[in-house]
């Protein structure tokens, strides 16, 4: 036993809202692209998120919405009967097993490529600006496409893709929903006046700007009940689309933080740097000083080891961490963080794709 695993604040339950978690061990959302065109989880999946039930609550990967939400092949979706059905499976296996799990409801937004549209459209955006760089399409990675702005009578569609979304989480039988607005998709788009040059009541303003993260977490909680809820933000990442950051980060999010108090959320789940890259924050702008805003249960993410994750609990910055990669190779992740075992790693190229090769076929050291 190392003096990081001995120490028990990561190992005791926690309630978040109406989620009672077994220890403080969350499986971050992980993009793993194995699913089949339909979206649709199997046997396979069910699997794999079983596996890793040990976990004080588990995140899906980021689920499309809708199918003008998708901007990558092979992810799942949330708004199909047979989506419905294929997550059904996913969340028996991990309630079998003593876990918990949320849907992460995730719309792209300018991120996406024609061919992943629905009749080839353009992707929807705040403002018709272009991002950076290529997505994976049927066709192969291709630069992501020319978005149009929607129009403000379409917001009430978006919106809507939400609701619809959350009521089929329910019916699928996840525990929860996690509003995805990190990582520069759809709803941080709007938050970041890089990407919303609007001039209607969902731009300029860092009031209008917030208004959609805060319209779609109203109707999400009005289909869940506050307490199942969570939400992510990731303030100071470039990607998806190599998008500029706002240029107010902290009155921004401050005041998204700050509103989002009224829904006494189950959660915030805050990306603690660059996802899944960098630690570190430009000058001026002080993560810490958001966190403490949020008057709820906190879960840390971002590069976390076991000795950051037990120094962070003891400062008292988190209720629980969120671990991403290292679940991959290690389904028993809270069992290796406990008696300080060591870690697998997964190469890679295990990351994305290749059905359940480097998927399923981790072991736990003890069955
Ligand atoms: C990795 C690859 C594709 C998508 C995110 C949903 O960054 C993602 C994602 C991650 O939130």
């Amino acid at each position: 036993m190392t003096l990081s695993s001995s120490f028990n604040g990561l190992f005791s339950p926690v309630a978040m809202g109406a989620l009672k978690l077994a220890n403080r061990i969350v499986m971050a959302p992980l993009t793993r692209s194995r699913m089949g065109p339909d979206g649709v989880p199997n046997e396979m999946h069910a699997r794999y998120y079983a596996q890793r039930a040990s976990a004080g609550l588990i995140i899906s990967e980021a689920t499309n919405i809708s199918a003008q939400g998708r901007g990558y092949a092979l992810t799942p979706g949330i708004w199909t009967d047979e989506q419905v059905a294929g997550w059904k499976k996913v969340t028996d296996a991990v309630h079998a097993a003593g876990g918990l799990i949320v849907c992460q409801l995730w719309h792209v937004g300018r991120f996406s490529h024609v061919d992943l549209q629905p009749d080839g459209a353009a992707p929807v955006a705040p403002s018709a600006i272009r991002a950076e760089g290529q997505t994976y399409t049927e066709n192969g990675m291709l630069d992501v496409s020319m978005p149009r702005a929607l129009e403000t009578s379409e917001i009430p569609g978006i919106i809507q893709q939400y609701r619809h979304a959350a009521e089929c989480a329910q019916r699928a039988g996840f525990d929860g929903v996690e509003v995805h607005s990190a990582n520069s998709y759809l709803l941080d788009q709007f938050l970041r006046d890089s990407t919303n040059q609007r001039n209607d009541e969902y731009g300029g303003s860092i009031e209008n700007r917030s208004r959609l993260p805060l319209e779609v977490t109203a109707a999400v909680v009005e289909v869940w009940g506050h307490d199942r809820v969570g939400i992510r933000l990731s303030p100071v990442t470039p990607d998806a689309g190599n998008t500029p950051l706002d240029s107010q980060v902290m009155q921004t999010y401050g005041h998204l933080i700050e509103q989002l108090n009224r829904f006494q959320l189950a959660y915030m789940h805050f990306v603690e740097g660059a996802t899944a890259t960098s630690r570190s924050v430009p000058t001026g702008i002080d993560l810490d000083a958001l966190r403490a805003l949020f008057k709820g249960p906190y879960i840390g993410n971002n590069n976390y080891d076991l000795d950051l994750a037990v120094n962070r609990r003891l400062e008292g910055k988190v209720d629980a961490v969120a671990f991403g990669r290292p679940f991959i190779a290690n389904p028993d992740l809270v069992h290796r963080l406990k008696t300080g075992a060591e870690l697998a790693v997964a190469p890679r190229e295990t990351y994305y794709g290749n059905g359940a090769k480097g998927y399923t076929d981790w072991p736990a050291l003890v069955d």
